[in-house]
Formats: C-alpha cells, sequence, structure tokens
C-alpha cells in the first residue's frame, strides 16, 4: 500500500455539505482507505478573489491504486458532483487535488507531484500540517514549518466540528 495526500475544496452549493460528502465519498474508492482527514477550514479565495470564500479539507489515505488512477477517480468523483470547467480558477462545487504520493516526484501532461504551488497556499499547508505535521514536501521542507510561513492567508478552522471519524 501507498500512502497518498487529498486536498478538497469547495465554494459552491453547501460547500461544507460537499466536502464532507466527499470525503465520505473517498472511503468507497477501490483499493482505498482513508486514515486520516484535517478539520474543515474556511478559506479565502486564492487566484480569483470575486467568488465565495472556500470550505478546505486534506485526507491522508491508503491505496493500492496506481497515482495516475487515483487521479482519474478524484476527477471521477468531481464529475459525480457536477463539477463544471468554465475558467480557471472558476468556482467550483468540488475540487480534489492529488498533493502527494509517497515521495514520487513527477511531471506530466496528467500529473505532477508534488502538487505545484501546495507549499505555499494555506488553504492547503494549514489542513495538511494538522494531520501530518513532519511530513516532507519534496524539497520545500516540513508541513508545519511550511504551514508557519502561510500564516497571513485568510484560512480559519471551523470551530465546534464533530471530529466526524
Ligand atoms: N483552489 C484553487 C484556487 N484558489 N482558494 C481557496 N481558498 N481554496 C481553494 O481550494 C482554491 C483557491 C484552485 O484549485
Ligand atoms: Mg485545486
Ligand atoms: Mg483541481
Amino acid at each position: 500500500m501507498s500512502v497518498a495526500y487529498v486536498a478538497l475544496g469547495s465554494n459552491l452549493q453547501r460547500p461544507q455539505v460537499q466536502v464532507t460528502q466527499a470525503l465520505a465519498a473517498l472511503e468507497r474508492l477501490p483499493q482505498t482507505r482513508v486514515t486520516k482527514r484535517s478539520s474543515l477550514y474556511r478559506t479565502a479565495p486564492v487566484g480569483y478573489d470575486d467568488q465565495p470564500d472556500f470550505i478546505n479539507a486534506v485526507a491522508e489515505v491508503e491505496t493500492a491504486l496506481t497515482p495516475i488512477s487515483l487521479l482519474r477517480a478524484l476527477l471521477a468523483l468531481e464529475d459525480s458532483h457536477g463539477r463544471e470547467r468554465p475558467f480557471p480558477n472558476a468556482p467550483r462545487v468540488l475540487d480534489l487535488d492529488l498533493l502527494l504520493y509517497d515521495d514520487i516526484v513527477m511531471q506530466s501532461t496528467e500529473l505532477t507531484l508534488p502538487h505545484p504551488r501546495m507549499h505555499e497556499r494555506g488553504f492547503v499547508m494549514l489542513p495538511l500540517a494538522e494531520i501530518a505535521p513532519a511530513l516532507p514536501i519534496g524539497p520545500y521542507g516540513l508541513a508545519r514549518d511550511l504551514a508557519a510561513d502561510c500564516g497571513d492567508q485568510g484560512v480559519e478552522r471551523i470551530a465546534g466540528q464533530d471530529r466526524q471519524r
């Protein structure tokens, strides 16, 4: 089995419900189980400002799927939530990004690992550091240190969550 990290995000159609349902759907992927899940976070949009805040989270999975099979399963799950892609960084019902897969470093048209720019994005690094603080992120450093550098990006853990395990 391999260990992979998946980022979840939504800012349309009851984002908190979308992300919670997607966390449950990850459990149902073939040859895959969710081993850790972060809290939900409310986050300011990055890249294209004129859109609602996001709900973001990160999950750790153990999987026997290959990186590409896992990626395709995530894209199929996005589609099943009604994901549309009108323009880059557009608001979305559900975004599932494969962040890391073991310590694989790769760049292809379909998949780049580690996920580009993840190390500087608070909406990824804060939830990731919550579940895997000592995780190395490619050449950039440890999750906890990178998260500490993402302080000022409008990322807020949602209080009072049932841990939903
Ligand atoms: N995803 C993006 C672009 N900007 N901003 C936040 N806060 N959360 C996201 O998930 C997000 C974003 C591209 O996928
Ligand atoms: Mg994304
Ligand atoms: Mg994506």
